[in-house]
């Protein structure tokens, strides 16, 4: 789906600052920070996309049962990852690479994931309150309604200011705005006045099934009938992503209630290692989107600012050592003792857990017996 006239944006594809009039309430933001800020940006997606080249690889070596490629949209993940605050909490799908990275979370976690070696990922308490990785689409979106509306039942929300009070925020695919899920979490979000920022990523295909077949309106647009602002933004421009979801998050969290983005990005990789994209769309399609490369974008305009010294170099070298230490992590990964996997379900003692977790034990006995 193309862009309206409602599109926000402010880094061209040639990385020249050029502010859309939609861009204009944001414009200020991007003016107040720090080329520091851009050049972290930057670092961070690409080693973004060394680990994704490293999952595919590893996955295509049998070392992985399934790896789910982010390339194209780490400018839309790393902006608004570096935009949430500490305290915010953080619902990602299954593709979220780059917010993760920007959160913090160790990624050889998602590996782990993908090689079937935990249980459900990694506990978000400890790592910063990014959540798990979920693959039932959209069931995310309403877990996290539930939990915006729990930090404003909390009095997290309007109370302390920006360096206390929190704000969730929440992301999907084109295809997830299909789902009852995500429509009924816009509803209660709304009626709770929730402090929720629904970030879409419309990479333009749900496996297969490209937008247009979706929704005859710009999917933006389908927050108004939930009576909840919203802008579409160009998820190739981290500067947008960072500054349109920075803003939203503080609106959130001042008890503005919920905002909804819309970044217009591509997914440049299969859907998944499962998946060849090959089979329906066109090489000219993958050429228009790898013009509008986000990390190319940015190279471009770090570059005009001047003397980047050996910036550029030491990022690649890095790159490189960061892809070959994940891969050296990943198949160091030790395998997980069955009998976990009744110890987390619950916090607290279950009956019927119990009951299992007793059976399998004699299963396995029964198995030592008959050796
Ligand atoms: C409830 C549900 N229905 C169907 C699927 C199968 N499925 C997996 S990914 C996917 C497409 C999702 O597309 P989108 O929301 O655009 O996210 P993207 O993969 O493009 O990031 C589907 C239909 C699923 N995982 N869950
Ligand atoms: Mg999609």
């Amino acid at each position: 789906m193309t862009a309206t006239e409602d599109f926000a944006s402010i880094l061209t594809p040639e990385g020249k600052l050029a502010p859309t009039p939609a861009f204009e309430p944001f414009v200020d933001r991007v003016r107040g920070a720090d080329d520091e800020l851009w050049r972290t940006a930057y670092r961070q997606m690409r080693l973004v996309r060394a680990f994704d080249r490293e999952g595919t690889n590893l996955q295509r070596q049998g070392q992985l049962a399934l790896y789910v490629p982010a390339e194209g949209q780490e400018a839309a993940q790393v902006g608004s990852g570096l935009a949430a605050r500490e305290q915010d909490a953080i619902f990602p799908s299954y593709r979220e690479h780059g917010v993760a990275f920007a959160r913090g979370l160790d990624l050889v976690r998602i590996l782990a994931l993908l090689r079937g070696v935990t249980n459900s990922g990694w506990d978000p308490a400890q790592e910063r309150n990014f959540r798990n990785y979920v693959l039932v689409i959209a069931s995310q979106t309403l877990h996290a309604t539930g939990y915006a509306v729990g930090q404003l039942l909390d009095g997290k929300v309007g109370a302390a200011g920006p360096e206390e009070d929190e704000a969730t925020i929440v992301y999907f695919g084109d295809g997830a705005t299909s789902q009852g899920d995500l429509n009924e979490a816009l509803v209660f979000a709304k009626s709770y006045n929730a402090p929720e920022v629904f970030f879409l990523q419309n990479n333009q295909w749900a496996i297969s099934v490209p937008v247009s077949r979706q929704s005859p309106v710009p999917l933006y647009r389908r927050a108004d009938g939930f009576g909840i602002p919203t802008v579409q933004i160009d998820g190739n421009d981290v500067m947008a992503s960072w500054a349109v979801s920075g803003q939203f998050l503080d609106e959130a969290r001042a008890g503005g209630g919920p905002r909804f983005i819309e970044a217009l990005t591509y997914r440049m990789g299969a859907h998944t290692t499962s998946d060849d994209p090959t089979k329906y769309r066109t090489s000219d399609e993958e050429q228009y989107w790898r013009d509008r490369d986000p990390l190319q974008r940015l190279e471009r305009y770090l570059r005009d600012q001047g003397d980047e010294g050996s910036f550029f170099e030491d990022i690649e070298a890095e790159a490189k050592d960061y892809a070959a230490d994940i891969r050296r992590r990943a198949l160091a990964l030790p395998d997980p003792d069955p009998i976990d996997i009744f110890t987390h379900p619950y916090a607290e003692a279950h009956e019927l857990i119990e009951e299992q977790r007793l059976a399998f034990l004699d299963f396995e006995a029964s198995l030592e017996e008959d050796a």
